[in-house]
């Protein structure tokens, strides 16, 4: 069984820690990438991650995943809110997907209340800061510890 887990990211978040911090904290993507491949290692997880402003992209990396990959942590980003496409994508994956959004989605305007990405996620995790990311890491460890032992 593979160790690999995917952390994608979606739309506008190559922008963190540059624009709107009262929202989304300081912290850049590339610190966010930094401490999930620290805690990747002390997890024993291989790390794949990706960002992209589109959706087709992934799409591709989730169907990549299907063939290579234990978990996925994903923040699709406005994505969430729109994509039925991501959500066919992620229901043919068989392992374990956390979703993340930095900022508490519910405390948000209405349209950002709903995810389609939830559909199928087996946890949710919502304003918890960049935090969340590791957070999932540790669930996507945790789930898919048995299957490879
Ligand atoms: O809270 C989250 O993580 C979101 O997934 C972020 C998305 C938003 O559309 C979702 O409703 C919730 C937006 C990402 C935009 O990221 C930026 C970061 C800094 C500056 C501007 C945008």
């Amino acid at each position: 069984m593979s160790r690999l887990a995917f952390v994608l990211n979606g739309p506008n978040l190559n922008l963190l820690g540059k624009r709107q911090p009262h929202i989304y904290g300081s912290e850049t993507l590339a610190d966010v990438e930094a401490d999930c491949r620290t805690l990747a290692a002390d997890l024993c997880l291989d790390l794949r991650f990706h960002q992209s402003n589109r959706e087709y992209e992934i799409i591709d990396w989730i169907h990549e995943a299907r063939e290579v990959a234990c978990g996925i942590v994903i923040n699709p980003g406005a994505f969430t809110h729109t994509s039925v496409a991501i959500l066919d994508a992620l229901n043919a994956f068989d392992g374990p997907v956390i979703e993340v959004h930095i900022s508490n989605v519910h405390k948000r305007e209405a349209f950002r209340h709903h995810s389609y990405v939830s559909l199928r996620a087996d946890g949710v995790i919502a304003g918890l800061g960049t935090q969340g990311y590791g957070l999932a890491l540790r669930r996507i460890a945790h789930l898919t510890a048995a299957a490879a032992t």
